[in-house]
C-alpha cells in the first residue's frame, strides 16, 4: 500500500531495522550451528571396518567458539532492540496531535481535539506526530494500522497510547481494523485512513 512513497514513516522504519538485525543474527548463529552440525556428521559418520565410537579429547575451542558467536549475534540483535525503544514509544513532542480512539461493536470512533468525531474515517495532517488514546466501549478490540507498523489494544476502562506519523498526503482504504476477534461483525471492523495537509487539516478543524 505504500509503494510509491518517498519516505517511509518512523515506526515502519524501526520495526523493518529490526526485522534485519533479526535475520541477519539468526543466519549467523543459525549458519554456524548447522555448519558444525554437518561437519561434525561427516567427520565422525560410520564406517564398514571403524572401531566403535569413543570419547575423543575435549574441543573447547569449540564450545567456546559456539557460545562466542551465538552471544555476538543475540547480544547485537538484543542491543539495537532496546536502542529502538526511543523510536517506538510514544514522542513528547509538544505539536503532537492527539486522537481519542474508541472501538466498539463494530467500528471506530475518532474524537478530535475540537470535540467532533468520525466514525469509520481517521483524518490526520501529513507530517504530523499523531498520538492515538485507545479505549473500547464495549469488549476487547485490537487496534492496527498494519502499513504502518502500529497495533494497540483497546480496552474498555483503559486507555493505551499509539503514535505515527505518515509523511505524505494519501487515502487509504480499510487501512485500519479491528486484530482482536470481538463478534460476528469483526472481519468488518474497517476504517479509512485519510492523510491530508496541513491547511485542509486546519479547515478540517474549523478556524484552526
Ligand atoms: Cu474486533
Amino acid at each position: 500500500m505504500l509503494s510509491g512513497q518517498q519516505t517511509v514513516p518512523p515506526t515502519t522504519a524501526t520495526f523493518d531495522f529490526l526485522l534485519n538485525w533479526y535475520v541477519v543474527s539468526a543466519i549467523i548463529a543459525g549458519g554456524f550451528v548447522i555448519g558444525l552440525l554437518l561437519f561434525f556428521a561427516v567427520k565422525y559418520r560410520a564406517r564398514p571396518g571403524a572401531p566403535p565410537a569413543t570419547k575423543g579429547p575435549e574441543n573447547l575451542w569449540v564450545v567456546v567458539a559456539v557460545v562466542a558467536i551465538m552471544g555476538l549475534a543475540l547480544g547485537a540483535a538484543g542491543y539495537q532492540t532496546f536502542a529502538s525503544t526511543s523510536n517506538i514509544v510514544v514522542p513528547n513532542d509538544p505539536n503532537a496531535i492527539t486522537i481519542k480512539v474508541t472501538g466498539f461493536q463494530w467500528g471506530w470512533n475518532f474524537t478530535y481535539p475540537n470535540g467532533n468525531f468520525a466514525v469509520g474515517n481517521l483524518t490526520v495532517p501529513a507530517g504530523q506526530v499523531i498520538i492515538l488514546n485507545i479505549t473500547s466501549k464495549d469488549v476487547y478490540h485490537t487496534f492496527g494500522i498494519a502499513m504502518l507498523a502500529v497495533k494497540e489494544d483497546a480496552i474498555p476502562g483503559k486507555v493505551n497510547q499509539a503514535w505515527f506519523q505518515m509523511p505524505t498526503q494519501g487515502s487509504y482504504i480499510d487501512a485500519i481494523r479491528c486484530y482482536q476477534l470481538c463478534g460476528v461483525g469483526h472481519s468488518f471492523m474497517e476504517a479509512n485512513l485519510t492523510v491530508v495537509s496541513d491547511s485542509a487539516w486546519t479547515g478540517f478543524m474549523g478556524s484552526g
